[in-house]
């Protein structure tokens, strides 16, 4: 007699035999034949920062680098638009999706559109919620930074400099998107352990320079106590700064500032003292994008979670770092 256990292990050899992954999920997955060339759709989230343009710009520089098609949309800041982006392509029959999902459970719906349409997507530097679609099931893969160890890097050198001692004033990046959930989470954790290390005042500034800021600049006066600054993303620290600044306030001295990035504006604030420490968040995702959708489209299994490796820019190697900010 055979049991349910045996049936189930003759099922995945019979899978593994006939060249399926053995985790039956991922054989669910939408297949990509392979070609010599694929119709690329990049469902990029937003325009209005640096960081954002250069990684459009190492996107492009790749396909065609490859002589892939790209099909580039951009949601303006909307996760409404994001998604019908994500139907558009859909439409189109693009071979694969690239999405950097603005926030984390709005694009739930295009994730599972896609994967119901049988074009296999690819998350790229943001994730979605993990308790509604998950990486190797619903989507292929998530190529991008670990956020929560960025946030715990940032509390690390922050509160090393100042002692285990701060009045810190957070700036968040966009509310439910996922590199603003983990980089508050990680850094939490962290100053758990230092009772100095102390949160007055916490708010979104929606990962944008102008927003960072006006949120900065109503902080501070409601906490003109702060004596640190820890912000999500370099766009809202040049904006703090210039708060700062109008505030006939010194940055790197009257406040201690950890950013998260790496862009040209905040690794020149670092060699010029005003920044103690910017943690890497590469943007530069052709090269490791385009080479995932290559190994999809000839069989190979992708790890569900492909983590970029960030460094973390101080004063002492800024200068060095400068020629590839963006
Ligand atoms: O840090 C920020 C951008 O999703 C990791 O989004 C990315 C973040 C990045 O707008 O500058």
């Amino acid at each position: 007699m055979i049991d349910r256990r045996t049936m189930l292990q003759v099922t995945l050899g019979g899978l593994a035999a006939a060249g399926f992954s053995i985790r039956p999920a991922y054989a669910d997955l939408p297949k990509l034949e392979k070609k010599d060339k694929y119709k690329v759709g990049f469902a990029q989230t937003e325009s209005n920062n640096p960081w954002r343009l250069a990684q459009t710009k190492s996107m492009k520089d790749e396909a065609e680098k490859r002589g892939w098609q790209l099909v580039y949309t951009d949601a303006a800041g909307s996760a409404a638009k994001q998604v019908a982006d994500v139907r558009s392509m859909i439409a189109q029959k693009v071979d694969v999706i690239l999405l950097a999902p603005r926030e984390e459970k709005p694009l739930i719906p295009a994730v599972m559109e896609a994967k119901k349409a049988g074009i296999p997507l690819l998350l790229i530097d943001r994730n979605v919620d993990q308790s509604l679609a998950k990486g190797g099931e619903d989507y292929v893969a998530f190529i991008g930074s670990d956020f929560v160890k960025e946030g715990m890097q940032a509390a690390e050198a922050l509160t090393a400099a100042v002692d285990g001692k701060a009045k810190i004033i957070e700036l968040q990046g966009t509310v439910g998107s996922s590199p603003a959930n983990d980089r508050m989470k990680g850094f939490a954790d962290y100053i758990k352990d230092h009772p100095g290390m102390e949160i007055i005042a916490s708010q979104s500034g929606d990962f944008a320079r102008d927003k960072g800021r006006q949120v900065f600049e109503t902080l501070y006066q409601a906490h003109p106590e702060a004596t640190a600054l820890y912000s999500h993303n370099d766009e809202m620290t040049m904006g703090a700064i210039a708060a700062m600044e109008a505030a006939g306030k010194v940055p790197g001295k009257d406040l201690i500032i950890a950013s998260i990035d790496g862009t040209k504006d905040a690794t020149q604030a670092l060699l010029d003292g005003k920044v103690l420490v910017v943690v890497e968040c590469n943007p530069k995702f052709g090269p490791a994008a385009f080479d995932a959708i290559e190994k999809y489209g000839n069989g190979e299994t992708l790890e569900p979670r492909l983590v970029n490796v960030d460094r973390v820019f101080t004063k002492e190697n800024a200068a060095e770092y400068m020629p590839e900010a963006y």
